[in-house]
């Protein structure tokens, strides 16, 4: 007797392209997926039967790289920009980054969990069911620390993985003196969040505006020694040899990566990093050098998305309007993009043993929509389809509709 089925569905199981299962039927027992397959095939019982009504079951949502907790906003500088100014300019003016790290300083747990659980919603409505969120607006002990409790207490709504990203920039009490803020964090802050296991992985700036390849890769070489995997921001404004650096770490993912070479392509594929793409940023900042997708593709570079959500450089909510975005700005196909927000996704956090699929053994996290094909996920932009979210094989919320789904007319 399996816990709870879902029938009349249609699955896309994400495990080798879209992975349709045409009038399937998807079965949970104790939180995990124990059956999928065709109608035809189902001779289980549940104790709970949920007619999808026709509509498309997907693995839920998986959004790698967000910068979810900081206090303030920056429609200033959105507004400075249109004026002419630039991102790089404004965060050598103190403006950017800094600016962030000030509002959040001054900002307590309780207050940065409100906001979280604000901006939570959005990923919520859309089917998401596990997020990435990263520190990096303390950039001293305590704030940082705090941003990353806060971030753990989001994960009451999903599963949520934590990046330690101390060197995100140089605060200003350490102008001038780089190494030695590369010292604290490396002796002090880094330590003191692994001790208190706030630390899922451990990130980095690597970027002329930021820390150079010395400098990251002694933050890498901490996080070795404690045991932590990395992830990378790498070559997103220029060639930094990012890729490369994160890959001779086996990091988990280099994200960004506009401007990586063939030979930090070459390195991701041999070390098995996966490549995370932010259009949102690459949309926002109105950048034109373009991530080396055919490369990717031919190096067989798993490809995941996220939307980077932070104020800065990708105030974006929507996972789905990233799906849009990847097809429109990089011409990822549909299928491409959707895999990179699930299956890609869930390997970029380590997670690939219970996420990203519809697979027997991994959780049951599924996300519901009324549409008549997955490509049409990636197809609209700002019509939220999803209609049902279930976590460990709970029904969550329902976006707009019966929480068992429910598909119109127009899609059966
Ligand atoms: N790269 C980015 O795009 C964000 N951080 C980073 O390292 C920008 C963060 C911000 O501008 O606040
Ligand atoms: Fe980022």
């Amino acid at each position: 007797m399996h816990d709870a089925a879902w029938i009349n569905a249609n699955l896309a199981t994400m495990v080798s392209g879209y992975g349709i299962q045409a009038d399937g039927v998807i079965a949970v027992t104790n939180g995990k997926i124990d059956w999928v397959g065709p109608r035809s095939e189902w001779r289980g019982k549940a104790r709970e039967e949920h007619d999808a009504r026709g509509a498309w079951i997907t693995p839920g949502l998986v959004d790698c790289h967000t910068h979810l907790v900081y206090a303030g906003n920056r429609a200033h500088e959105f507004e400075l920009r249109l004026q002419g100014a630039s991102y790089e300019e404004i965060a050598r003016a103190g403006g950017g980054i800094a600016s962030t790290v000030q509002a959040t300083r001054a900002a307590s747990e309780d207050h940065l969990v409100h906001l979280g659980k604000k901006r939570l919603q959005c990923w919520l409505a859309e089917g998401a069911t596990a997020i990435e969120i990263k520190s990096g607006y303390g950039l001293d002990r305590d704030t940082e620390l705090r941003m990353l409790r806060a971030a753990r207490r989001l994960g009451g709504e999903m599963t949520v993985k934590t990046t330690f990203l101390g060197a995100h920039a140089l605060p200003p009490e350490y102008a001038g003196r780089a190494d030695d803020y590369i010292g604290f964090v490396c002796d002090d802050v880094l330590p003191a969040a692994a001790k208190q296991g706030l630390v899922d992985a451990v990130d980095a700036f690597c970027e002329r505006i930021a820390f150079d390849v010395p400098q990251t890769s002694r933050v890498f070489e901490k996080a070795r020694a404690l045991g932590l995997p990395v992830k990378l921001h790498a070559d997103q404004l220029s060639d930094s040899g990012g890729a490369a650096l994160a890959a001779s770490f086996r990091a988990l993912s280099a994200d960004h990566v506009e401007y990586s070479s063939e030979a930090g392509v070459e390195a991701m594929n041999r070390e098995g990093t996966v490549a995370v793409l932010l259009p949102g940023a690459f949309y926002f900042l109105r950048e034109t050098k373009f991530p080396p997708i055919d490369l990717l593709r031919k190096k067989r570079v798993p490809i995941a998305l996220a939307t980077d959500h932070n104020p800065g450089s990708s105030p974006v909510s929507s996972p789905l309007a990233i799906l849009n975005m990847a097809c429109t700005l990089f011409r990822l196909t549909p299928e491409e993009a959707l895999a990179g927000m699930t299956r890609h996704a869930a390997r970029a956090l380590g997670l690939q043993a219970s996420h990203g699929t519809l697979e027997v053994g991994k959780n049951a996290d599924l996300a519901l929509w009324d549409i008549g094909a997955p490509a049409e996920l990636a197809y609209a932009l700002g019509a939220n389809p999803c209609v049902g979210r279930v976590r460990g094989g709970k029904i969550l919320r329902a976006a707009r509709a019966a929480a068992d789904g429910a598909v119109s007319q127009e899609n059966r």
